[in-house]
């Protein structure tokens, strides 16, 4: 069949869901693309810290009323080190700013239910997609449908929110982007429980047998990771054991606990950084995780999408509303700007944090060292807390 839209979007994950949406109130169009079904992308377990921009921008859009009563307001961290707690107060140090707590696929769900209510045209299941003639005036999406039928969508613009596995990214040609990358020698081991939470607000726990987060998802349920080898296998860990080793590790003075429960889902998640320049190429534009990926450490993944597509929105706006093309040229730039700083924050979140294999004396007192003077200084906390609410959107 062949279709058209102006704005075609690859990708029914936080980047395209919000692109579409906010087009949409534009009086743009959009069709979105999904590979998986909509059970599959509504069930995904991913982030869970929203900044302050987010939650402004799903109640700007319409999609915030459940966010508004089921999210949990976060006003600081605690950071955990030499069995001591210290606590960063977010909106003392940044004139009243916090983040939510609220998971993504709360968020994605939300989303859908926006966009097909407003008759929104989200193709799930959708096969094979790729993409052509990006660098003309008319770029196409050919993908097969549920029912296996071939499909041509003749685009304005495609916008690549297809997530760092995604095919919008490889199918620019070698040579026009620049990739710059960073593996780190860890990955996380994730796990949800069936308990109450341990703590009223997370916790960053640096220990000589690794970083633990300490997080959560509901009263009911909740949400830890240890940091472990990045090809650790989750048959080698019982339940005792993830326990005893979260044990180990959250130990402080007074003999606190984390509170166990029933463990239900276990993963382990690979640790990088990635950002690509620029994050266009011709027609196509680069969102959200297709275009950067950022350790789990700062929370910034989810956030980054969103501001992607706040900018990339307002530049689709200006091409259809004025015939300014300016802002989409600029958008990758700008965009960038941002990428940088949550990519420089969440690797210094990690390597301030984790337990380097090989590190000596010397590089385990530095980080001591950095963690007492983050938690002793009012401008160092200060920093920390500004990047963790979420830097404004540079015009
Ligand atoms: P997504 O969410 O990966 O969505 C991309 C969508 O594109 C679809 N897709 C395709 N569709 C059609 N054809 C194809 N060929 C396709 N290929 C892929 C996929 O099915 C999917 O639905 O990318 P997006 O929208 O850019 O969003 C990025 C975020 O999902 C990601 O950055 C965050 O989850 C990162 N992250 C966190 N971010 C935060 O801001 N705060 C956090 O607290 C936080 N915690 C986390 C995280 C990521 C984690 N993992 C699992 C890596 C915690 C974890 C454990
Ligand atoms: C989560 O709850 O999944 C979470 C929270 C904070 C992070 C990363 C993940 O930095």
């Amino acid at each position: 069949m062949a279709l058209r839209t102006q704005v075609g979007i690859i990708g029914a994950g936080p980047a395209g869901l919000l692109l579409s949406h906010i087009l949409h109130l534009q009086g743009i169009e959009s069709i979105v693309l999904e590979k998986s079904s909509r059970d599959d992308v509504e069930a995904i377990i991913k982030a869970g810290v929203l900044e302050q921009g987010t939650v402004d921008l799903m109640i700007a859009i319409g999609a915030g009323e459940r966010l508004m009563k089921e999210g949990m307001r976060h006003e600081g961290i605690i950071l955990r080190f030499s069995g001591r707690d210290e606590r960063i107060d977010f909106p003392a140090l940044t004139d009243g700013k916090s983040v939510m707590i609220y998971a993504q696929h709360d968020v994605i769900k939300d989303l859908i239910e926006a966009r097909l209510e407003s008759g929104g045209d989200i193709r799930f299941e959708a096969r094979d997609v790729s993409v052509y003639d990006l660098d003309s005036d008319a770029p196409k999406i050919r993908f097969r449908g549920k029912e296996g039928e071939v499909n041509e969508i003749s685009c304005d613009f495609i916008a690549g929110c297809d997530g760092s596995q995604g095919v919008c990214r490889p199918s620019i040609p070698a040579g026009a982007l620049n990739v710059y990358e960073r593996l780190y020698p860890f990955g996380w081991f994730g796990i949800l429980c069936k308990a109450p939470p341990s703590s009223d607000e997370l916790i960053y726990a640096m220990h000589e047998r690794g970083f633990v987060l300490v997080s959560t998802r509901s009263p009911e349920i909740q949400r830890m990771y240890f940091q472990c080898e990045p090809t650790e296998r989750l048959d080698n860990w019982s339940d005792d054991r993830i326990w005893a080793e979260f044990r180990a590790r959250l130990q402080t003075r007074d003999g606190w606990a984390p509170k166990e429960g029933p463990i239900f889902s276990k993963t382990v998640i690979g640790m990088r950084s990635m950002v690509v320049e620029p994050m266009r190429y011709g027609r196509l534009f680069l969102a959200g995780d297709s275009a950067h990926v950022v350790p789990p450490t700062g929370a910034k993944g989810l956030n980054l999408a969103a501001s992607d597509a706040q900018i990339l929105a307002r530049a689709f706006a200006a091409y259809y509303k004025a015939r300014r093309s300016d802002l989409l040229g600029q958008y990758s730039a700008t965009a960038l700007r941002r990428v940088w700083k949550a990519t420089r924050f969440s690797w210094w979140m990690t390597s301030m944090l984790h337990t380097f294999p090989g590190a000596d004396v010397f590089q385990r007192r530095l980080q001591l060292a950095e963690l007492d003077y983050v938690t002793g200084s009012r401008v160092a906390c200060a920093a920390l807390a500004e990047n963790y609410v979420g830097l404004p959107i540079e015009q």
